[in-house]
């Protein structure tokens, strides 16, 4: 059952949907050669190193600029981050963007410079600064990126 576990932890992958209908998967193989950064990230009186790429920078795969600040139409982007459990967790897509923010918001894969305990699964979503863990998603399936429009449309 172990072996079993590992096996599909390797083959993880994650489901990515941008504003436009642009989809994309990303393996486990291309997101461990992506850029990463790291943090220390506190919950139930625990520290630990979490280690990852941006979230932002997965969402680049499906059409999300990062050569530039996240502006005009694209301040009512959400970002829906969904887990194999049906957990589900939402940011504002200039949340995510390192010009607006400096809270790094991470895909991590490492913890403490271990892979993830099992019941976080293959990734797990960090957000720096956040007080409590609830948007800590454990087992990250699919990301999506919605446009709200305008009002009243
Ligand atoms: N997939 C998934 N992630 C989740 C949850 C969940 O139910 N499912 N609960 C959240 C909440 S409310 C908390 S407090 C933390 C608890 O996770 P931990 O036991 O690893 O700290 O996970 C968060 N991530
Ligand atoms: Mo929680």
């Amino acid at each position: 059952l172990v072996l079993l576990q590992a096996a599909t932890a390797a083959a993880a992958d994650i489901q990515l949907k941008g504003a436009r209908g642009e989809t994309a998967t990303l393996s486990a193989t291309e997101f461990a050669a992506m850029p990463r950064v790291k943090f220390t990230f506190a919950a139930h009186g625990e520290s630990h190193d979490f280690e990852g790429p941006r979230l932002i920078d997965l969402l680049a795969k499906v059409g999300v600029p990062t050569d530039k600040p996240i502006g005009g139409a694209a301040l009512a982007n959400v970002v829906i981050v969904t887990a194999s459990d049906g957990y589900r967790v939402t940011f504002g897509l200039a949340e995510l963007d390192p010009a607006t923010r400096p809270n790094r918001v991470i895909v991590a894969d490492k913890s403490d410079g271990q892979p993830l305990r099992d019941k976080d699964g293959a990734f797990k979503l960090v957000a720096e600064g956040d007080l409590r863990p609830a948007r800590s998603v454990r087992m990250v399936q699919s990301i999506e990126v919605r446009d709200l429009g305008a009002a009243g449309r």
